[in-house]
């Protein structure tokens, strides 16, 4: 008997009341009257995924039956952000759920407030995995993203007199309603041990030996796509003590060995690396690398793939898509399954695996290129550093064949270094291995070409290619600024939500006095949703009538958050010193965000500095009124959600050549903020969209700053030679923002003068003329809102839906099921 699929609950008021008293009562085992927030909102969330269950288990079988090609998303990183409103949108229950909590005595926005969001990553490339997997529900490709579900996110971030101190983020202790574990699902992940040799019918192998293993568990993540009734699965594996493990010690009597074993195992998905740009090269990282890529290619070929596949086949059912080189071990690993475990012969192995990755590099730092010392990869996974070594081999010898024996080459290509100690280069094995290499925006995908794997450019032209990034018009236009929203859908029809490019319609409008005001009203009415929120929570006051700048990401001297505070002090050592008055000043309300990496020093000291600067200038009666510095702690995508459509400039001022793309960048942009920014990444495919008069460009371009080091750079002759810049670094020095202890910022002070690896001081007198600009711009109010009008309808391409599309084309070739 065929048994009836699951059907969604009645889409209507009565039926939503219905189904979430139920979850109340049933699942949450509370009565309505006694039931707290947080079981409200466990209850309103189950009954939003009951919603889209029948959606779920439809696609899931559909996927099944098709065995169309999939997309393998693998990243170490997903910083998701809240749920319930996405998850709400897309299913089309944002009123309905809206009325029947009402209908209960309940005001849905007091349960948004009850959710922890899932901070799974760091930063800019653990949120564009978070927007591609939208974008893959969205255009219904068929796909999975794999990664890891932390226990412990990224940090929470607090100050203590004006320094960060981090704490745990225990997002999963009021309980995780969006996600289903699988236990009968897991998989068993092997390490450390050793290998050995055996005669297979005469032919010497190797086989991997283990010293111990784990059990990966999935957790499934719905993930729906905008009104298109498809849902697609997140799974995020977590480390369990295997059974065997524990069972083998019990026997032995030793039961706090076997607790301990738990907890080791359990270790392993304990808490993201807080760590961004700065690999550590620790081992648990290396683990935890290891243990996702294993459990998901386990997963796909056990459960995904039918149970006869012909795993010769398999390029045509799978693309692994590494994000960065973190997930870059799953390499070594397919080859070790398809040659160990499934029989393959080493050459046939090889041709399945190059056409089964592809590789998405996000930096341009040398120090943030990932290594793994033999000797600790030799040690944790010894079969699969034999494979690369082979990988290295083979690769070297036919660099050889090419290019002959020129050694510097081969050196240099070599996917193992020698310097400072035997290392595996794990961007040059993705590179060698994967079908594609890209970069994240154009000017970056250049400099890998031209810089840092030239050689490998040399070598394999075809496999380099660029998809610039792009972030989801869902979550950062629709549900972060719906009075936009509104009034686009209002201007433009419904529609552009999914195809992004309508926003051109916009321009049309920006010469419209009426559209101009209404869009001038919702800007307003964004500041002053934002500063509720700040007031709330913390305390902080905004005023309705300043310029909101705007500089929001990770705390890194390459995004020169330094530059910012130099034009700060800049302003207000003009007035104290009496070189302007307050009057001269166009009211500016300053607003940082920014984690540091907790072993950053210079960028925790440079967070010290911005909260030193606030207190003096947010205190001093001089300034009252005409500038202000709000810097609000443990800045996050919800936080992101209502900073980013109230700003009216976007600070984007990475020195050139550092910043691969940026995604921040392109929030502000499309929620009508203009950009003071660097010809870096992104912004300049940005400024070629928007036009150079909506734009505030200034800095040197990257081909000006390698030649500047070339020349020989000597920030102190900057400080030396511009008055404003020595007397704002003199009014640090004095000791003006740390009640007169010289010593506090002196570390940033001397690091500027003598070192300034990211040319601060270089470009700080083109950046006070930018902002110059900027005050004379926002003067004439009505032209500045043509601009962010115009900002608006020229950036439809940084719709993630494009950079997917761009992904399929060029990488993938997974079209739609739809
Ligand atoms: C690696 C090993 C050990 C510990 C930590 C790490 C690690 C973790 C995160 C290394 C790098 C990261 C994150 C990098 C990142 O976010 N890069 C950003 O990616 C964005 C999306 O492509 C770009 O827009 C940004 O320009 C880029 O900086």
């Amino acid at each position: 008997m065929a048994l009836a699929p699951v059907s969604a609950p009645l889409s209507t008021v009565d039926g939503f009341v219905k189904q979430f008293l139920q979850n109340l009562n049933f699942d949450i085992g509370v009565s309505l009257s006694a039931s707290s927030r947080n079981d409200q909102y466990l209850a309103l969330a189950g009954t939003v995924r009951d919603y889209l269950m029948a959606r779920w288990l439809d696609d899931q079988r559909r996927q099944n039956d098709l065995q169309a090609k999939s997309v393998c998303y693998l990243s170490a990183e997903y910083l998701l952000g809240r749920q319930l409103d996405n998850n709400l949108l897309a299913a089309r229950l944002t009123d309905i759920a809206t009325d029947a909590l009402a209908e209960c005595g309940i005001r849905i926005d007091d349960l948004r407030e009850m959710e922890v969001e899932p901070g799974l990553g760091n930063g800019g490339l653990g949120r564009l995995a978070a927007c591609f997997v939208d974008s893959l529900a969205t255009l219904g490709v068929p796909s999975i993203g794999y990664g890891i579900r932390y226990e412990y996110g990224i940090f929470r971030q607090t100050f203590v007199d004006g320094q960060q101190v981090e704490q745990p983020d225990a997002w999963l202790s009021l309980g995780s309603p969006w996600s289903f574990p699988h236990p009968e699902a897991a998989q068993q992940i092997s390490f450390g041990g050793h290998t050995e040799t055996y005669d297979d019918r005469g032919v010497t192998r190797s086989r991997w030996i283990p010293g111990w293993n784990v059990k990966a568990v999935p957790y499934n993540y719905m993930v729906p796509g905008y009104h298109n009734g498809r849902v697609n699965t997140l799974r995020l594996w977590r480390a369990v003590a295997t059974d065997a493990f524990d069972l083998r010690i019990f026997n032995s009597g030793d039961y706090e060995e076997a607790v301990r074993a738990q907890t080791f195992a359990e270790n392993i998905s304990k808490v993201l690396y807080p760590e961004d740009s700065t690999p550590q090269g620790k081992e648990l990282r290396l683990q935890q690398q290891y243990f996702f890529v294993a459990a998901s290619i386990g997963d796909f070929l056990d459960n995904v793939l039918p149970g006869d596949f012909d795993l010769t086949n398999l390029p045509d059912r799978v693309i692994f898509q590494l994000n960065d080189t973190h997930p870059v071990i799953a390499v070594p690993e397919l080859m070790r399954v398809l040659v160990d475990e499934r029989g393959f012969e080493w050459d046939a192995a090889w041709a399945i695996t190059q056409q089964c990755f592809a590789y998405t590099c996000h930096t341009l730092l040398p120090e943030a290129l990932e290594v793994w010392s033999v000797d600790l990869l030799g040690r944790l996974l010894p079969r699969h550093l034999e494979i690369i070594y082979r990988i290295n081999d083979d690769f070297l010898e036919e660099v050889r064949e090419r290019f002959g024996d020129d050694e510097l080459r081969i050196r240099n290509m070599s996917i193992i270094g020698e310097h400072p100690y035997r290392s595996v280069r794990m961007a040059y094995l993705a590179t060698v291995a994967g079908a594609k290499v890209n970069g994240v925006a154009e000017l970056h995908s250049q400099l890998l070409r031209d810089k840092v794997l030239h050689d490998f450019d040399e070598f394999f032209p075809e496999k380099f290619t660029n998809v610039t990034n792009g972030v989801t018009p869902r979550r950062f236009i629709r549900l972060a600024n719906p009075t936009l929203a509104e009034l686009i859908t209002e201007a433009l029809g419904a529609g552009w939500t999914v195809d992004l490019d309508r926003l051109r319609g916009l321009e049309a409008f920006a010469a419209d006095p009426e559209f101009r005001e209404k869009f001038a009203a919702v800007k307003a009415g964004n500041k002053r949703r934002l500063a509720s929120v700040l007031h709330e929570r913390d305390g902080l006051t905004v005023s309705d009538d300043h310029m909101l700048d705007v500089m929001v990401k990770r705390l890194h001297e390459y995004k020169r958050q330094m530059l910012k505070v130099l034009h700060i002090v800049t302003e207000y050592d003009k007035i104290v010193s009496g070189r302007a008055t307050a009057a001269d000043i166009t009211p500016r309300t300053f607003i940082f965000g920014a984690k540091a990496a907790p072993g950053y020093a210079m960028a925790k000291r440079i967070i010290h500095l911005i909260n030193a600067v606030g207190e003096v200038v947010n205190n001093d009666p001089l300034v009252e009124g005409r500038l202000k510095v709000l810097f609000p702690p443990n800045y996050n995508v919800t936080l992101a959600e209502r900073v980013i459509p109230a700003a009216d400039l976007s600070e984007q001022i990475s020195l050139a050549g550092k910043e691969a793309s940026g995604t921040g960048n392109m929030k502000f942009a499309l929620n009508g903020a203009l950009t003071v920014g660097t010809d870096d990444g992104a912004n300049v495919e940005i400024r070629e969209l928007v036009g150079d008069d909506n734009f505030f460009l200034f800095g040197m371009s990257e081909p000006e700053v390698e030649a500047l080091w070339a020349k020989g750079y000597k920030p102190s002759d900057f400080y030396q030679s511009d008055d404003n810049l020595r007397s704002a670094m003199d009014l640090i020095a004095s000791g003006a923002f740390s009640g007169g202890d010289r010593s506090v910022f002196e570390p940033i002070l001397s690091n500027l003068l003598y070192d300034d690896r990211f040319m601060v001081l270089a470009d700080y007198s083109s950046y006070i003329d930018a902002q110059a600009r900027v005050d004379l711009a926002y003067a004439d109010q009505d032209a500045w809102t043509r601009s962010a009008i115009l900002n608006i309808a020229r950036c439809g391409f940084f719709s993630s839906d494009r950079s997917i599309k761009d992904y399929i084309d060029r990488i993938w070739h997974t079209p739609p099921t739809l």
